[in-house]
């Protein structure tokens, strides 16, 4: 249960993981009553920070600021649901912060809300990793820097700083009747909306835009390019607002659908 005051960062309350931890926004001013609260890891991992409000019957549309000494991020809400949530991988144990406030900073006793921190399993599965170093060198931020991606493969990746592009380049032999694009990413509880652009390699031309899955609100790609030869394309991951940071992870699989 919260203790206020925990208005400003300097008032942040430490709270427990693994366990729901509850609140209400009460406050007395314009400002709503925002909630800091940090907690810390035992060990490295997945991480996943919910928030139910509306889910409970709170009349709350609860958003939250989820940051560490390196980076921030802003979630709002979840797949289908006005609760936020992040599912994300940590490198490193410590102390993460979150700052918990009601969208339209509206306050009283209906406006209740209960976050919780904890380790989770990975929730997706991948071959390889991206290769998007920071000194310029290693970067797949262009075309010509393309990440090389084996047919039937599944990269992990990040839009690790702000406009981020990662480019990759698949070589689809003949025999293929179809290629499968499939991006996991916001409905595994990424902050990521992830976009793909795909261009034919050779003449660099756009084959192929792909926002969302099959419902509007999967955010995730996926999409299929029918083929009738060998063909070479080039793809382009970046997030369609280009908002950037640490924990905007996603998998990308590319797979060839063999002819009849
Ligand atoms: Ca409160
Ligand atoms: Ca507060
Ligand atoms: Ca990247
Ligand atoms: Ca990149």
């Amino acid at each position: 249960m919260e203790v206020e005051p925990n208005n400003t960062f300097d008032q942040t309350e430490p709270i427990t993981m693994e366990s729901w931890w509850c609140g209400t926004f009460l406050g007395d001013g314009a400002l709503g009553d925002p909630e800091f609260l940090n907690f810390t890891t035992a060990e490295s991992g997945w991480l996943s920070v919910a928030v139910e409000a509306s889910a409970r019957g709170s009349e709350a549309d609860a958003q939250f600021i989820f940051y560490t000494d390196q980076d921030s991020i802003l979630v709002y809400d979840s797949v289908a649901s006005t609760d936020p949530q992040i599912v994300i991988p940590t490198d490193t144990i410590g102390t993460f912060n979150v700052a918990v406030a009601e969208t339209g900073y509206l306050t009283g006793d209906a406006y209740t809300w209960a976050l919780m921190a904890s380790l989770v399993k990975p929730p997706v599965t991948w071959t390889f990793d991206e290769t998007d170093g920071a000194d310029g060198t290693l970067d797949n931020d262009d075309y010509t820097r393309a990440n090389e991606f084996p047919l039937g493969g599944t990269v992990f990746g990040k839009i690790q700083k702000t406009a981020d592009k990662d480019w990759f380049h698949v070589s689809v032999p003949d025999g293929m009747q179809a290629v499968d694009f499939t991006v996991e990413a916001f409905g595994s509880g990424s902050p990521a909306d992830i976009q793909l652009k795909i261009y034919d390699a050779a003449s660099h031309t756009l084959k192929k835009s792909c926002y969302h899955g099959t419902v509007d609100y999967d955010l995730d790609p996926d999409c299929e390019l029918k083929v009738s030869a060998a063909i070479d394309y080039d793809i382009q991951v970046s997030d369609e607002f280009d908002v950037g940071s640490t924990f905007s992870w996603y998998t990308l699989a590319i797979v060839g659908v063999p002819a009849d």
